[in-house]
């Protein structure tokens, strides 16, 4: 984008962050006068509707609050650190001159008036965790359809603080949004170390920021969550527990706990449900009121005990899927039904990860309460892509609405090894909330690096109609950098996201490519190169080099998410070895350019000599699984760097080999024959 149009330092910065796809164009959900007053901000999930009303609101230092009835204690705070943020040092309540925030329920009259008031539109319905804002002016109203949706005003107002430390305002805008999706977050569900209790509370606020209102309790790892799955937690563990639920009701997430008794459960002993009762038992006591009883990766063609051939017959994927379905079916009737406010059981059966109708899926479609909500990880265990023709097969074999499992950005097998998976969440279809229920995401060991793709998650799972994969990516790098985020930081961000964007899945293709803006670079670069434009090929490439070379410092030093940056530790060591290899390949070349061949030859030795530095880099040691050395834009940048000394003439094309993709454990295993043996973890 060319910012030839710019007239001055805030036009030259209005340019830069609308390249970097932080703030709204002018365009379809900015309406009116938006280009006299310049773009909005990049609100994520994006809003169903959201217009300019006029020229942003001055905070002055002293505002007034109203709140209207019901609004809980973590909207009032939220409210009041964002209008801290945006210039008040006083907030008090009343009326009078000035600025007036009003806070409330959309069916709460004055709210509503005052809705209208500030130039909003007041619907005289909204669908639940919707709501309706509006600043102009002196007025600014937030008005939900329930706390919720009040909490995701306010959470819309933080978004819509505009300008620097030095001369903040509130973008002017009429907004109204509900979600399109009913059930929207993570799954904390995979191989290997589970996160840590500081971790898990870093992410409940997360979720609360980027309107997710699920997280469901499942690491394979907790022993007590699955293999010890009779054993009470020990104190200290359900004190943490406790200490989560209570996070998530404060960001109006819902704490679901998941107990995982299927590797040796024998469900005709009436001791084993008086033992899974009690263990949920003790967590209804601590405030959690949804519960989830996965049934994935265990065997379910062999009975863990002779009742269960007593009661059930021969193992065989019917009787497994009758079997589960009458434990279910009791977890529902006779724990949840008979315990205050709690919501629907969820499940993940043993077949969860196609759309083929069998024996097993016939049982429990026709066996199963219809409230249980069930859940599916598309068309393979990592698919390519979930379109709504899969989730409607779904719908159909399953017998309800499921709502997805999506196995990104987890990291836990064989061909994800040395990889941080940093890509959009993309290739899930527009319209996929009209079949689905939901959508929780299984992230990586890597909980802060897992916030990318969460993003693109939540706001997919908000709104699919209107998502855009890049600029949700693009916010989710000034969301990480922090407020006030640095362009510089930004764009190291960026760059470093694009060397970690391949995804794998269980085969050997990955669904997202390797680092792509790299690999056009080169590409574009070797066009020049043989077209005999070598000198500017040379020059285009150079701000590459040195992004690459310096972005683990500028990481390192700016980035406000301290997890983001412990995680990405190995990764970035790479990345500085790997740059510096980058920058030092184009002297080399250089130099060869200008005659200089001992000078080239060193410095390709050199380039050569870093990169294998950077080759023998290894994940955290019991951090990540499975372990190894970490990857880098591999396939693209160690294949031009290894090409390069014999660049005579032409590269070999770069994109044609692509990385490697390690092979694991899950590569050539059908996916039915898996499930016939206990799963070997990666
Ligand atoms: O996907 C499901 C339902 N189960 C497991 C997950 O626990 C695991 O994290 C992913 C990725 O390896 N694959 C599974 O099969």
């Amino acid at each position: 984008m060319s910012m030839r149009r710019s007239s001055g330092p805030v036009a030259a910065v209005i340019a830069f962050l609308t390249f970097f796809g932080l703030l709204l164009p002018t365009g379809a959900t900015a309406a009116t006068d938006a280009r006299a007053v310049g773009p909005l901000p990049s609100v994520v999930p994006r809003p169903q509707e959201m217009a300019r009303l006029g020229p942003d609101v001055r905070v002055p230092a002293e505002v007034r609050v109203v709140y209207g009835d019901g609004v809980d204690q973590p909207t009032r705070e939220l409210v009041a650190s964002v209008l801290r943020r945006a210039g008040a040092r006083h907030l008090r309540g009343g009326s009078g001159p000035g600025l007036t925030v009003t806070v409330g329920r959309l069916a709460d009259a004055p709210v509503a008036k005052a809705l209208r008031a500030a130039g909003g539109r007041a619907p005289a319905e909204l669908p639940a965790e919707g709501y309706a804002l509006a600043a102009r002016g002196r007025a600014v109203a937030l008005a939900g359809a329930d706390a919720d949706g009040t909490y995701y005003a306010a959470q819309t107002l933080r978004q819509l603080v505009t300008g620097s430390r030095t001369g903040r305002a509130i973008a002017s805008v009429a907004v109204v949004d509900h979600p399109l999706m009913p059930l929207r977050g993570v799954i904390e569900g995979f191989y290997g170390s589970p996160w840590t209790h500081a971790e898990r509370m870093d992410q409940l606020a997360f979720y609360g920021d980027v309107k997710m209102n699920t997280y469901v309790y499942a690491p394979k790892d907790d022993p007590y969550h699955r293999e010890k799955w009779r054993e009470p937690y020990p104190a200290d563990k359900l004190a943490q527990l406790g200490e989560l639920v209570r996070q998530a009701i404060g960001h109006h997430v819902r704490f679901t706990f998941a107990l995982s008794p299927g590797n040796s459960l024998c469900y005709s002993d009436p001791a084993e449900f008086t033992a899974l009762q009690a263990k949920l038992g003790a967590l209804y006591d601590l405030g959690v009121r949804s519960f989830s009883v996965p049934l994935d990766d265990i065997s379910y063609t062999r009975w863990n005990c002779a009742a269960d051939r007593a009661a059930y017959g021969e193992p065989s994927q019917r009787a497994a899927g009758e079997a589960q379905a009458d434990l279910l079916n009791r977890v529902q009737k006779e724990f949840l039904d008979t315990r205050e406010g709690t919501a629907p059981l969820q499940t993940v059966p043993t077949e969860y990860g196609d759309v083929t109708d069998t024996a097993y899926k016939k049982a429990l479609r026709e066996r199963l309460d219809p409230r249980v909500e069930v859940m599916w990880t598309g068309t393979d265990v990592v698919p390519p892509r979930i379109t709504v023709a899969d989730a409607t097969r779904a719908a159909g074999v399953w017998g309800r609405k499921v709502f997805v499992w999506d196995n990104y950005p987890v990291n836990d097998y064989g061909q994800a090894e040395g990889r941080l998976l940093l890509a959009p969440y993309d290739a899930r279809e527009s319209g996929l909330h009209q079949q689905l229920s939901g959508l929780v995401l299984n992230p990586m060991n890597q909980a802060a690096a897992s916030k990318v793709a969460l993003f693109g998650g939540a706001d997919f799972a908000w709104n699919d109609t209107a998502y855009d994969p890049d600029r949700t990516w693009r916010t989710a790098a000034a969301y990480l950098a922090g407020d006030d985020p640095d362009a510089a930081t930004v764009s190291a961000l960026l760059a470093f996201f694009d060397t970690q964007h391949l995804a794998p899945t269980f085969g050997d293709e990955p669904w997202q490519p390797q680092a792509p803006e790299l690999a056009a670079r080169l590409a574009r670069f070797r066009t020049d190169w043989d077209a005999g434009r070598q000198r500017a090929a040379l020059n285009a490439l150079r701000p590459s080099a040195a992004l690459l070379a310096t972005a683990p410092a500028t990481i390192r030093a700016d980035v406000a998410d301290r997890g983001f940056v412990a995680d990405s530790a190995p990764w970035l060591d790479a990345l500085a070895l790997w740059g510096r290899a980058y920058v030092r390949t184009l002297d080399a070349l250089g130099a060869r350019l200008d005659g200089d061949t001992q000078r080239a030859r060193r410095w390709f030795a050199e380039a050569s000599s870093l990169a294998a530095r950077a080759g023998r880099i290894r994940t955290i040691p019991g951090e990540t699984r499975p372990e190894g050395p970490v990857r880098v834009a591999d396939g693209v940048l160690d294949t031009f760097i290894a090409a390069a000394p014999g660049l005579g003439g032409r590269l070999p094309a770069m994109s044609s080999a692509g990385p490697r993709v390690s092979t694991g454990e899950h590569r050539s295993t059908p996916y039915a024959a898996r499930h016939e043996t206990p799963r070997r973890t990666p």
